[in-house]
């Protein structure tokens, strides 16, 4: 089968750095998408704190933490050397897993906008994390599209380091969400654009700890999930104790790959 297979090439490495992602269409087969959809269903079933809800009336669910611990098929995706041996790659040192989550973004409106914000904001301020050498995957457990809300990023806008946040905001229990104001994003919008992930189940992005991302409400009738495997770099665990371990893993020790069969073998 020929792939991305397990090593980037140096166009791919720059344009991560250049960019803040990578985006890689249909990088897992829909085979292997298909045993990850699987447990998707247990997970929205699961009724114990890693599953944080949407605020107010509404109660869709909209993260699930830790699947890469509860389900064989997770853990598998986490060790996958297709996105294992990238991740490396890109933060130039052997990893662990500092959280995995996964986004269910139901259809009909039930799941709810992010507002733009960097993920390391949070890693650091409250987690430890020193310096943002940390990579987010996005893996696409269905098809992500125009109409069903999208990941979005401003690319480039991880080189702008960590931004002053406006406030934390609490919109999901125990998911603290700094914000960034407004004038910044205009400011970084207008100079570098706004870009849409879209590709079919089993495309899988990379994304710099600090590039600035969201994402709307989906209105569609389609769900749109998305696995995210974050990964940090060894050298740089954290060292803050607050979290529980689905949000701050505590185990540094670097993983090694499995196999490239692994989700199907
Ligand atoms: O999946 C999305 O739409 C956004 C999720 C996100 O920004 C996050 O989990 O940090």
């Amino acid at each position: 089968m020929e792939t991305y297979t397990t090593k980037l090439n140096n166009d791919d490495i720059t344009e991560f750095d250049e960019q803040g992602y990578l985006f890689i269409p249909a990088l897992l087969t829909p085979e292997e998408a298909e045993v990850l959809q699987r447990d998707i269903p247990d997970m929205l079933n699961r009724q114990g704190p890693e599953v944080i809800r949407e605020p107010g009336p509404n109660s869709a669910i909209r993260l699930v933490y830790g699947g890469h611990v509860h389900y064989e098929s997770f853990r598998r995706l986490s060790l996958h050397p297709r996105l294992l041996n990238p991740v490396r790659q890109l933060v130039r040192d052997e990893v662990y897993i500092h959280q995995s989550r996964m986004n269910p973004k139901p259809g009909f409106g039930a799941g709810g906008a992010w507002t733009w914000h960097q993920d390391y904001g949070t890693w650091h301020r409250i987690d430890g994390m020193q310096q943002p050498k940390a990579v987010m995957t996005a893996v696409f457990l269905n098809d992500c599209t125009a109409v069903n809300a999208p990941l979005m990023v401003v690319p480039g806008s991880q080189h702008h380091g960590l931004i002053d946040d406006v406030a934390e905001d609490e919109q999901a229990e125990g998911y603290a969400l700094f914000d960034i104001d407004r004038q910044t994003l205009q400011a970084l919008a207008d100079a570098h654009g706004i870009e849409a992930l879209m590709g079919p189940a089993g495309s899988v992005c990379f994304l710099h700890c600090n590039l600035v991302h969201g994402s709307s409400n989906n209105v569609s009738p389609w769900d749109r999930t998305i696995m995210y495997m974050n990964y940090n770099a060894v050298s740089n665990a954290c060292t803050g104790t607050d979290r529980v371990w689905y949000h701050n893993n505590r185990d540094f020790t670097p993983l090694v790959a499995l196999e490239d069969g692994c989700l199907i073998g």
